[in-house]
């Protein structure tokens, strides 16, 4: 093709139109301008000019009218000589009422409304619809109200159609030599670069996304959480530490010592060292707590229970970051005392937390808890679902509801549900609370401020946004990366 389009320009000097030519040799336009481009990357052996018309070209429909006739045509065809039941055609012929619509108007049929029968009003037809598309596509015009018609019945479409005009170009010759592109270390080695022609660098060219390193999905759907709580006003807790004491993760919480989560089977105790070091906890907090869980106070009777310190001292792998939080608002009620001024805070965390649990298609060993939550003065349960309005809102959730759940350290708590579009159905998204005073009065909070919380996990919006049936497939040694080099959602963006 780029031999037969060189021939033409160095007999003739230009192709004045590539589809003229296309025609004119049988072969399809895309492939000429395919040619020319071909040629183009010679270097400068022809000179192009890009031109566009709007052109009328037939749609699916347009091409079935042209092969098999008309509506109307169609209509009148299907029609008895002795004619058709109304009934009948309106059952079986596709388009009934706009086929006879317009045979009627052009007195192709006619109705016995009496007897319900469907006549040809005439002995034969002329389609000219069909005729009018045979021309259209010979690049005959047709009148304006026609072709408004005929676009109206979605018979025709108006498209833009490029093409080009080609003349001889500065270094035209009809001895085309493929310029190389890259200078090789074989080039220079035997030598042959002295004979090579080289293609001029096109610096308006794209570059190639360089293979950068590319986010996890977690990692991506993370950094879109942590902006909503920023975006919000919350400050990030400190995570950095996946190894926590059983009293930060479970006593400071109000979670009992007999409580269920805190065998085993639920949770990864450390064997070394097996014991946190006491001097890390404050010893009259700590002192408040036992008194708390044993004998109870401010109006809470506790759980009357023997609490052990060595229980308390043992260590983990925090089974929530909420871990997290007690060590902040302990802090918070520290600060509160020093300064003898208490201010509202809100934080939030996203981080890994463990669980010895059944693993199955949505459960690891392990996953990314979110959290976030605010302490100021007389805080309610009214506060924290306008909370979750807010930041579920700002996940394009909107249509919330809340079911009465129990955690060892909230009261009131709930389970907060959304509905699905896509699994048609409410799915649980997270859950929430009101901290127990049992909780924060041995923190040492003035007991008119109350927190309320909320949490949920990374992995479960994740896989929904990626689209992922096993969480397998998004964490652990079976991932396959591609997914994630393949994903153009983990690309890094380009600042
Ligand atoms: O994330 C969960 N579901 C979820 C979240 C988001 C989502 O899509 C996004 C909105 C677009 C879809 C689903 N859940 C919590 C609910 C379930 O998946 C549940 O089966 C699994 N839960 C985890 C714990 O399971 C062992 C999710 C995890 C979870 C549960 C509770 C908390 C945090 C994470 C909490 C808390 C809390 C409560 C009160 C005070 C402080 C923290």
């Amino acid at each position: 093709m780029d031999t037969l389009l060189l021939e033409h320009i160095s007999a003739n000097d230009v192709v004045s139109d590539t589809r003229a030519f296309a025609l004119q040799h049988g072969k399809d336009h895309q492939e000429v301008v395919g040619a020319m481009k071909s040629v183009q990357s010679l270097g400068d052996v022809i000179a192009t000019k890009e031109m566009s018309e709007e052109k009328w070209l037939l749609t699916d429909e347009g091409q079935k009218t042209l092969q098999a006739g008309s509506l109307e045509a169609r209509l009148f065809q299907q029609i008895a000589s002795e004619g058709s039941s109304l009934e009948e055609l309106k059952k079986s012929f596709e388009g009934f009422s706009i086929a006879f619509g317009k045979a009627s108007s052009k007195k192709w049929v006619s109705l016995d409304k009496a007897s319900g029968i469907v006549k040809r009003a005439t002995e034969s037809i002329v389609d000219d619809v069909q005729k009018d598309l045979e021309n259209l596509k010979l690049g005959e015009k047709l009148p304006p109200k026609t072709l408004d018609d005929y676009k109206k019945r979605k018979l025709i479409e108006k498209r833009v159609e490029k093409f080009y005009e080609i003349c001889k170009g500065p270094g035209f010759s009809l001895e085309t030599e493929k310029l190389a592109t890259d200078l090789t270390s074989e080039m220079i080695a035997n030598g042959s670069w002295k004979q090579q022609g080289f293609k001029g660098y096109n610096f308006s060219a794209k570059g190639r996304l360089p293979d950068s390193g590319h986010l996890h999905p977690l990692m991506k759907v993370r950094s879109e959480f942590r902006q909503i709580f920023l975006e919000m006003g919350f400050s990030e807790m400190p995570t950095n530490n996946f190894v926590e004491s059983s009293f930060w993760n479970f006593d400071a919480l109000f979670q009992p010592q007999q409580h269920p989560a805190r065998d085993a089977h639920d949770t990864f105790f450390v064997s070394h060292p097996a014991q946190c070091n006491k001097e890390l906890i404050p010893g009259d907090y700590m002192e408040r707590v036992k008194k708390m869980h044993s004998e109870g106070g401010s109006g809470s009777i506790g759980y009357q229970y023997d609490w052990s310190e060595e229980e308390a001292l043992k260590n983990l792998l925090r089974t929530h970051t909420t871990a997290v939080s007690s060590r902040m608002l302990y802090k918070l009620a520290e600060t509160t005392k020093a300064t003898g001024e208490f201010k509202p805070v809100k934080l939030f965390s996203i981080d890994r937390v463990f669980r010895n649990e059944t693993l199955d298609a949505t459960h690891l060993a392990e996953f990314h808890q979110i959290e976030g939550l605010v302490a100021d003065y007389n805080l309610t349960l009214g506060n924290l679902i306008g909370m979750l309005y807010e930041f579920f809102n700002k996940l394009g959730i909107k249509d919330l509801r809340f079911k009465p759940a129990y955690n060892p350290y909230t009261e009131p708590s709930m389970e907060v549900f959304s509905f699905h579009p896509g699994l048609k159905k409410w799915i649980e998204i997270g859950n929430s609370g009101v901290f127990r005073p049992e909780m924060l009065i041995p923190m040492g909070l003035p007991e008119d401020v109350s927190v309320i919380a909320w949490g949920l996990s990374l992995e479960r919006p994740t896989m929904i946004k990626y689209k992922l049936d096993n969480i397998r497939d998004l964490c652990g040694h079976k991932v396959n990366l591609q997914m994630v080099y393949d994903n153009p959602l983990c690309r890094i963006e380009k600042h």
